[in-house]
């Protein structure tokens, strides 16, 4: 007997219960035992399932056209990386994830929150070295400022959020679709988000689709040669020919555009520094690997 099968997306993970949406029906399923050998199964998955036993069972995963560990999604076309004034940015995580979008062909926005909390001075600052390359908008969950903007970059997209614990992720889809999602602060002691959110899920949206994700602190670049990190990195890309060397990674090489441009005040040097950071990173972690 040929089995009924129906073609789907992921739209929610808890622990092993998929949420499979199918036109306008949803159905909880079970994975087979082979695919989850195989790797994971992510939100945004677009797969195919069977019916045995009166179940719903995920029978095949689609190939993807990308995906992140951290969020921990699958063909997303854009990522809405959430900052905001507290917790303190970790500036280095967002280069991280940034550079992730890049390699995945996702599109990276900034999207600054509680902005009712910052300053318009201080708000530029942190976008000032990405908003030539990088759309950059702030919006505020409380004051709900921004949100049309906002809906403009998941409207006929697929996107997540991205970011830290506590920037107020959960409390923008709040915002936008008037649900009441749990939302907690900072932890007083230490100044960070207390990891509210545990799970991905898909909300529809301006007639897109945006996944809420679980914050995070911790990200490294491991899938990728030291030597190639500068390809990711498009406010180097233009200055590039003016190095001396076509292989320059702009760190210890003489004659080098890049380092020059950071000297003159041209590029932000702080996030040079993080570039520095992130090379060694990666180099070491292959020279761990080799030893
Ligand atoms: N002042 C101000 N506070 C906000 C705003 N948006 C969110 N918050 C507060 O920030 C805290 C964290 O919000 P959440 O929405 O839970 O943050 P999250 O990014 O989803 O956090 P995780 O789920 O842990 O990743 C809550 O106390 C919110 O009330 C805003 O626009 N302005
Ligand atoms: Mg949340
Ligand atoms: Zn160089």
């Amino acid at each position: 007997m040929k089995l009924k099968s129906l073609d789907g997306k992921v739209v929610k993970i808890v622990s092993n219960r998929y949420t499979v949406k199918c036109g306008d029906k949803s159905y909880k399923a079970f994975a087979r035992g082979k695919l989850r050998l195989q790797g994971d199964i992510y939100v945004g998955d677009n797969v195919k399932i069977v019916f045995e036993r009166g179940e719903a069972v995920i029978d095949e995963v689609k190939p993807r056209i990308n995906s992140l560990i951290r969020p921990f999604v699958a063909n997303v076309d854009s990522a809405l990386i959430v900052v905001a004034k507290e917790p303190e940015p970790d500036m280095l995580l967002i280069d991280k994830i940034i550079i992730n979008c890049h390699l995945e062909g996702i599109t990276p926005v900034l999207v600054y929150n509680k902005s009712d909390l910052a300053t318009d001075a201080e708000i530029n600052a942190l976008f000032k070295p990405y908003e030539d390359y990088i759309d950059c908008i702030k919006v505020s969950a409380y004051t709900k400022t921004g949100l049309n903007e906002l809906g403009q970059y998941i409207k006929d997209k697929v996107v997540c959020f991205a970011g830290q614990s506590a920037v107020g992720k959960t409390s923008l889809l709040n915002a936008i679709l008037d649900l009441n999602l749990k939302t907690d602060g900072l932890s007083e002691k230490i100044k960070r988000g207390k990891n509210t959110t545990r799970h991905v899920e898909i909300y529809e949206a301006f007639d897109g689709m945006v996944m809420d994700t679980c914050g995070f602190s911790m990200l490294s670049i491991v899938s990728i040669d030291e030597n190639d990190l500068r390809y990711y990195y498009e406010d180097f890309l233009p200055l590039q020919e003016g190095c001396r060397f076509n292989s320059c990674t702009h760190t210890e090489e003489p004659d080098c555009a890049v380092k020059k441009a950071v000297e003159k005040g041209a590029l932000d040097k702080a996030r040079y520094d993080r570039y520095i950071a992130i090379f060694e990173e990666i180099k070491e972690h292959r020279r761990r690997q080799y030893d």
